[in-house]
């Protein structure tokens, strides 16, 4: 009877395989896809290939450890089973063993993924096609362009909030700060990630290989307002890119007053 337990215990594995073979068929199960969301940049099958050597890892060990406790729950219950527990003082073999595995296991993954990391954080485009700072400030992302000149911090800087336009198969160069608390510029679609932190200059780069709109969000919860923090990626070609950028020079030489100049 108490046996129960250990089933119990022993759909854990079987659930929780279950779920994620459901999740990331999305043939089958088009409503319950919730694996990533479609990679449109150049780097992405990158990530996406070391986040799936990593879960392949850690799914092993996850299997083998839940089945484990549900074999042990069932062999050693107390009800059925007559023998006194025995104390042991431990296995030095066993200690070292379980040691040296999680520990070589987090050498190959270090050494696997030098890559991934040089191509997303280390090799920094040297002529990036377009270049436009990310402010990061509660709740809302403030976007600034170089303008004709190229140059930050001139007259002809051009502003926008929550609306990242860049052009399609060039190399995008983002300066990321934030005004205030930590925010994380997230480009879900991109595989791009990272923290915005108060008075450091971050460069992200990423290449769109698809035209179209895509999320642009904040993952970092970073205040009550953290939700609304939601803006838009506009992949488009270089044509369309160049004409927004027109039309957001005239909209601001024709205001009175410099729109979204920034505080930070
Ligand atoms: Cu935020």
């Amino acid at each position: 009877m108490a046996r129960y337990w250990a089933l119990l215990f022993l759909l854990v594995p079987i659930l929780g395989t279950a779920l994620f073979v459901v999740a990331a068929d999305e043939m089958s199960w088009p409503l319950l896809n919730h694996w990533f969301p479609r990679d449109v940049s150049e780097y992405g099958y990158v990530i996406d290939n070391l986040f799936m050597v990593i879960l392949w890892l850690t799914g092993v060990v996850f299997l083998g450890t839940e089945l484990a406790l549900a074999w042990f729950m069932w062999k050693y219950e107390a009800s059925v089973n007559n023998e006194p527990a025995k104390f042991t003082h431990g296995s030095h073999n066993l200690e070292v063993i379980w040691t040296v595995i999680p520990a070589a296991t987090l050498l190959f993954i270090a050494i696997y993924q030098l890559n991934a990391w040089a191509d997303t954080k280390v090799r920094q485009p040297e002529n990036p096609g377009a270049t436009v700072e990310v402010v990061g400030r509660q709740f809302e992302w403030r976007l600034r362009y170089p303008g004709p000149d190229g140059r930050f911090d001139t007259p002809d800087d051009l502003f926008s909030v929550n609306e990242l336009h860049v052009p399609v198969n060039e190399d995008i160069l983002v300066h990321l700060k934030s005004a205030d608390v930590l925010h994380d510029f997230f480009l879900p679609n991109l595989r791009v990630k990272q923290d915005a932190v108060p008075g450091m200059k971050i460069n992200v780069w990423f290449r769109a290989t698809e035209q179209g709109a895509f999320d642009l969000v904040c993952a970092e919860l970073c205040g009550w307002g953290h939700y609304k923090m939601k803006g838009l990626l506009r992949v488009e070609s270089r044509e369309d890119y160049q004409a927004y950028l027109k039309k957001l020079a005239t909209e601001q030489h024709l205001a009175a007053l410099p729109v979204g100049d920034d505080e930070s």
